[in-house]
C-alpha cells in the first residue's frame, strides 16, 4: 500500500457472509461487506459501488454509485449464481469529499443445493471390520467402549492432464481427513464439524488443483467417529453412536482441464476401503495409532508408492480408471463389500445416497492455531514423565518418539491440573479418558500427532519413553479459527491475565460449536454459557459466522411446540427442554449478533423461531409468571446466593419478550412489535406487582435478582435508585464481593457502572477470596474455572463430578474490561458499531487500552493517568462517530491535540457531569488532555 492510500479513505477487511474469500458458498445472496480506515479526522463515505465479476473479467452485479454514508455492506442482488463459481468483487467507496478508494476480493460458490450431488456415502463394511485386540492390561477397556478402528477410503484414477482447476468437496459422518497423492488435503481438523446431523450436515471445499497431475493420481480419506459415532456428552444410557455407528465418506472431486473438458469423481463403490493403523479414535477418550498396522504409500499412485509398501502387497492395485468414465456408483446401496484387492484392501461399501441435507459450512473451520512449546519437562522415578504447557488449552500433543522397538508403546494422558502429590489429576474428567496411545512400528524417530480427538488440558503425562526433552513435545492449539478481534490491556497485570485466562476459555470451547468445557465427557453447547458469553466473545473475536452456523442447531434443536433447549446440538436424552436463561438464548443470541455485526439476516432468519419460544412460554404462564415449563429450571446456575427460580425465569420471560418485540421493529413487523412489546410491558408489571415491595425490594433480595431487574429494564423508573442502591449495599456487604452464578455474573459490573458505582466494579476486579476472578487466577488458573470455588486452599477441590476448569461462563465479566475499564463501547442503540462510548473507569489504575476490529472498522481507545494528568486517545473508524466522557476536574479546560476541546475540528461538547466532559466526535484520531486533580 502506498502512503497516500493509506491516508485517504480505503476500505478494507473484506467479507462475504462474514467470512475473508469464503470457498464453497452456498447462499445465493451473499452479504459483502467491508471495512474503512483513513488518516484523515471527519472522513466519511458518501456513496459505495460494488462490483461483482466472473473470474474472466464479465460485469455480474454492479449497484452503481449508491448514496449512503452509512452503508459498510451491500447484499448481492444480481442474476443467480453459477453453482461452482468464482466470483471477484470489488467496492469503491467515495468519500465526502470526492475522494475514491477501492478493494478488492473474491467469493466461490459451492454445490449451490443438494440436487448438485452424485455422491454416495461410502464406507469400510462395518460387518467385515476386524475386531479389536483385546485390551491390554491397564489400556482402555475396548470392547466396553465399542471403540471402532479409524478406516481409509482411496480411488486410484488416471488424470489425461494436468487439470487447470480443481475442486473437491466432501464431508462425512464422522470426521475425514483427505489426501491428494499423499498431500494433507486443506488444514481443516475435525471436519466437518458438528452439526445436529440428523438436520444437516455441513460439506467444505477445498483447491486441489496442485495436488493433482496428468497421469496417476490417488484420492484418499481417512474416517473415524466424532460427534457421529462417537462419544459426546455425558449420558450413561447412550455409550457412544447418537447419530449413527459406523462412519461414512461423501465426496466430489470436480476437474477441469485446459482443453475445456471437465470430470467428476464422487464417492462410491468403485473406491476401496482398508481398517487404517488408527486402532480407534475418539473424542472423548483418545487416539491410538498402531505403527506396526502402517502402509507407506497407500496414498500414492502405484508408480510413486514407497517400494517396501510396493512389496507388501499381495497383489498391485488395479490400473487406475480415467476419471471421467466412472460412474457415480458401480453397485447399489447397502451392497456388502465383495473381493479384496490385496494388502486388506476391500471395495468400499456403499451405506447410501441421501444427499438431502448436504449444506456448504457457513463457518470458519477447526485449525490448528498455535504451538505451545513446554514450560517444563519432568520426569518421575518410574519413568513417567510430566510435561506443563503452563496454559490450559483444548488441543492435543506432537511427540517425537525415539528408540522404541516395534510394539512399543507410548502413552499420553491428559489433564488440567495436578494433585497435592504433583501427579496429574483426571479425576474431574469424568468417564473421558482422554489418552491417546502410541504403539511403535519399525521406524527408529516416529512423530506422534492425533488427529481425530482433542482434549481440554495443560499438562500431559508421558508413558513409554526414556527420555523426553522439551524439544520433543508441543502443544497443538485447536479452536474454530474465528479471527482475533480484541486486544486489552492495562497496568495491572493480574487484569492482563484475567484477560488472557477468559481469551483461553473462548480458544478453548469454541471447537465446531461454543462448547461448556473441552475436558470431560460432556462439551456440550449449552445455550446458557454461550448467551451469558456472547457479548465478551464479540469482542474477542468475530463469531459472526461462527454463531451463525451454531444458531442452525438452536432452531433445529426446538421441540414441536416452539420451545428451545438446553444443548444444541441437541442431544437425546440431555436435558431437552430450554430452563429460563437458556431457552432465553434463541432470543438473545440473534438480538447481540444484530446489534454488534449489524446484519439483519440473522433477525430474519431468527425471527419465527424467537416468537415460538415467547408464545411457548406465554402459552403454559397465562398469568405470567413463569413457573411452568421451566425445564430443567437451573436458575442462577452456581451461585453462592441462589436467586428465587421464578425471579430469574419471570425476568428472563420479560426479557425475550421485549427483545423479541425490538427485532419485529427492526424487521417491520408493526403487529408483532405491538404485540410483544405490549406484552414484555404486562410481563415487567407483574414481575413489579409479585416480586417488588413498595419500596423497590426484589424477592430474595440478591444480588442476581437486581441485576436481572436493572438490565433487563423490568422495573418503573421510581424504583430504580432504590434498588440501584440496594445493589450496591449487597456488594459492599458482601466484602465487597459478589454473589452471582451464570446468570448475573455478566451484568455485575456493566450495572453497577451504570448506575455510578464503576468503584465496586473495579473492588469486584481486584479481590482475591473466593468468589472472585483473582482467586483462581492466584491459584495457578489459566483458563476460566467453572466454579468459583473449583480449588481452595484449606478444602483442595470441589466435587469432582462437576469441576471444569475450563468453562467460560463467569469469564462474561470480559466485556466490562472492554468497555468500563478500557472504555471502549458501542452506544446502547447503536447497531453495527455506527455509533460509538467511549468512557473508561480508571479506578485504581494508572493507564488501560483496547482495541477492536467493528464491522466498520478499527476501534481504540487508551488512557493514562499521571501525576495530576489524564490523556486519552481514541480512534473512530470512518462513518461511525462517538460519544466521548474525559475525566476531568474542570471539564473546561479539557484539551483535544493541544487546543481547547471546543475548538478542536471534529468535536462538539455535549455535556458536562461531575468530574467528565462529554463530547461527540467526528471519526478519526483524537487526543484528550485533562486535569484530574
Ligand atoms: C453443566 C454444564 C453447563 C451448564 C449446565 C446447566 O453441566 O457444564 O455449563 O450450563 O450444567
Amino acid at each position: 500500500m502506498t502512503g497516500s492510500e493509506h491516508v485517504l479513505l480505503t476500505p478494507y477487511g473484506l467479507r462475504c457472509d462474514h467470512r475473508a474469500e469464503p470457498l464453497g458458498l452456498d447462499a445465493g445472496t451473499p452479504l459483502l461487506s467491508w471495512r474503512l480506515r483513513s488518516g484523515r479526522r471527519g472522513d466519511a463515505p458518501a456513496a459505495y459501488r460494488v462490483r461483482v465479476r466472473t473470474e474472466d473479467g464479465v460485469l455480474v452485479w454492479d449497484t452503481g454509485e449508491v448514496a449512503d454514508p452509512e452503508a459498510a455492506s451491500a447484499r448481492y442482488a444480481g442474476p443467480l449464481l453459477r453453482p461452482r463459481t468464482r466470483y471477484r468483487w470489488q467496492v469503491s467507496v467515495t468519500a465526502a469529499d470526492g475522494a475514491v478508494g477501492a478493494a478488492e476480493s473474491w467469493f466461490e460458490t459451492g454445490m449451490l443445493g443438494p440436487s448438485a450431488w452424485t455422491a454416495s456415502w461410502i464406507a469400510h463394511d462395518p460387518a467385515a471390520l476386524d475386531v479389536m485386540n483385546a485390551p491390554e492390561e491397564g489400556e482402555l477397556a475396548l470392547a466396553d467402549h465399542g471403540l471402532q478402528p479409524a478406516v481409509r477410503l482411496r480411488r486410484p484414477f488416471e488424470a489425461p492432464a494436468a487439470p487447470v482447476r480443481a475442486r473437491l468437496y466432501v464431508t462425512a459422518r464422522g470426521l475425514y481427513e483427505m489426501r491428494v497423492n499423499g498431500a494433507r488435503v486443506g488444514d481443516a481438523e475435525l471436519a466437518p464439524g458438528w452439526t445436529d446431523y440428523r438436520d444437516r450436515i455441513d460439506y467444505q471445499t477445498y483447491d486441489v488443483t496442485d495436488l493433482l497431475r496428468a497421469g496417476g493420481n490417488v484420492l484418499a480419506a481417512t474416517l473415524a467417529d466424532g460427534w457421529w459415532s462417537g462419544f459426546v456428552g455425558f449420558d450413561p444410557r447412550r455409550s457412544g453412536a447418537h447419530y449413527g455407528t459406523f462412519p461414512q465418506l461423501l465426496a466430489e472431486l470436480h476437474l477441469e482441464y485446459a482443453d475445456g473438458t471437465t470430470g467428476i469423481l464422487a464417492t462410491g463403490g468403485d473406491w476401496e476401503t482398508a481398517r487404517s493403523p488408527i486402532r480407534y479414535a475418539d473424542l472423548l477418550m483418545g487416539e491410538c495409532h498402531d505403527l506396526r498396522l502402517e502402509t507407506p504409500g497407500w496414498d500414492l499412485p502405484a508408480e510413486r508408492a514407497r517400494p517396501e509398501a510396493t512389496r507388501d502387497r499381495e497383489t498391485e492395485p488395479e490400473e487406475p480408471r480415467p476419471a471421467e468414465s466412472q460412474p457415480a456408483e458401480s453397485r447399489p446401496e447397502g451392497t456388502p463389500a465383495g473381493r479384496a484387492s490385496g494388502d486388506g484392501w476391500l471395495p468400499a461399501y456403499v451405506a447410501g445416497t441421501d444427499r438431502a441435507l448436504l449444506t456448504a459450512s457457513v463457518a470458519q473451520p477447526v485449525r490448528a492455531v498455535q504451538e505451545l512449546a513446554p514450560r517444563t519437562v519432568t520426569r518421575f522415578e518410574d519413568g513417567r514423565h510430566l510435561v506443563d504447557f503452563g496454559q490450559n488449552f483444548a488441543g492435543r500433543v506432537r511427540v517425537t518418539a525415539r528408540g522404541l522397538a516395534p510394539g512399543d508403546r507410548v502413552v499420553v494422558r491428559h489433564g488440567e491440573t495436578l494433585d497435592d502429590r504433583g501427579r496429574l489429576y483426571t479425576d474431574n474428567l469424568r468417564t473421558a479418558a482422554a489418552t491417546d496411545v502410541l504403539v511403535a512400528g519399525a521406524d527408529d524417530e516416529t512423530i506422534f500427532e492425533p488427529r481425530f480427538t482433542y482434549h481440554g488440558f495443560r499438562y500431559a503425562e508421558v508413558t513409554g519413553l526414556t527420555a523426553l526433552g522439551t524439544g520433543d513435545i508441543t502443544g497443538v492449539v485447536l479452536h474454530s479459527d474465528t479471527p482475533w478481534a480484541g486486544e486489552f490491556a492495562c497496568s495491572d497485570p493480574e487484569l492482563d491475565r484475567l484477560h488472557q485466562s477468559i481469551a483461553w476459555g473462548q480458544r478453548s470451547n469454541f471447537v465446531s460449536v461454543p462448547t461448556d468445557c473441552p475436558q470431560r465427557d460432556e462439551r456440550l453447547g449449552w445455550l446458557a454459557d454461550a448467551q451469558v458469553f456472547l457479548p465478551t466473545a464479540c469482542l474477542n473475536a468475530d463469531v459472526a459466522a461462527f454463531f451463525d452456523g451454531w444458531l442452525r442447531d438452536v432452531r433445529g434443536a426446538r421441540s414441536a411446540d416452539g420451545g428451545f433447549s438446553n444443548v444444541a446440538p441437541r442431544l437425546a436424552g440431555v436435558a431437552d427442554e430450554g430452563a429460563p436463561g437458556w431457552g432465553d438464548a434463541g432470543v438473545l443470541v440473534p438480538w447481540h449478533l444484530y446489534r454488534v455485526y449489524g446484519d439483519e439476516r440473522v433477525l430474519v432468519r431468527n425471527f419465527d423461531a424467537m416468537c415460538g419460544w415467547v408464545d411457548f412460554v406465554h402459552r403454559h404462564n397465562p398469568d405470567l409468571v413463569w413457573n411452568r415449563r421451566v425445564g430443567p429450571h437451573f436458575a442462577d446456575w452456581l451461585a453462592p446466593t441462589p436467586t428465587p427460580r421464578d425471579v430469574v425465569a419471570t425476568a428472563y420471560f420479560a426479557r425475550s419478550a421485549d427483545l423479541t418485540a425490538r427485532a419485529a421493529e427492526v424487521l417491520g413487523h408493526p403487529d408483532a412489535a405491538e404485540r410483544y412489546g405490549t406484552l414484555a410491558g404486562h410481563i415487567r408489571k407483574t414481575f413489579t406487582e409479585r416480586f417488588v415491595t413498595p419500596d423497590g425490594r426484589i424477592e430474595g433480595d440478591t444480588q442476581t435478582g437486581y441485576l436481572l431487574a436493572l438490565a433487563f429494564g423490568l422495573l418503573p423508573a421510581e424504583l430504580v435508585p432504590g434498588a440501584a442502591d440496594r445493589l450496591a449495599e449487597l456488594v459492599e456487604a458482601a466484602g465487597p464481593g459478589l454473589t452471582t452464578g451464570f446468570l448475573g455474573v455478566g451484568l455485575i459490573a456493566p450495572v453497577l457502572d451504570a448506575h455510578g458505582r464503576a468503584d465496586l466494579a473495579h473492588a469486584l476486579l481486584t479481590r482475591a477470596e473466593p468468589p472472585s476472578w483473582l482467586h483462581p487466577l492466584r491459584n495457578g488458573a489459566t483458563t476460566i474455572w467453572e466454579r468459583w470455588d473449583g480449588y481452595t486452599a484449606g478444602r483442595g477441590f470441589q466435587a469432582a463430578a462437576m469441576n471444569s476448569f475450563n468453562h467460560y461462563s463467569l469469564g462474561s465479566i470480559g466485556e466490562w474490561l472492554y468497555q468500563g475499564v478500557a472504555g471502549l463501547a458501542q452506544a446502547p442503540a447503536s447497531t453495527g458499531y455506527r455509533e460509538l462510548l467511549i468512557r473508561p473507569r480508571p479506578g485504581g489504575l494508572t493507564w488501560a487500552r483496547a482495541s477492536y476490529e467493528s464491522v466498520r472498522g478499527t476501534v481504540s481507545t487508551a488512557w493514562t493517568r499521571e501525576g495530576g494528568g489524564f490523556r486519552l486517545e481514541v480512534s473512530v473508524p470512518p462513518g461511525a462517530s462517538a460519544v466521548v466522557h474525559i475525566p476531568a476536574a474542570d471539564p473546561g479546560g479539557v484539551r483535544e491535540s493541544g487546543i481547547p476541546a471546543a475548538e478542536a475540528a471534529g468535536v462538539r461538547i455535549v455535556g458536562t457531569e461531575p468530574g467528565a466532559l462529554r463530547c461527540r466526535v467526528t471519526s478519526g484520531e483524537f487526543r484528550f488532555t485533562a486535569d484530574v486533580h
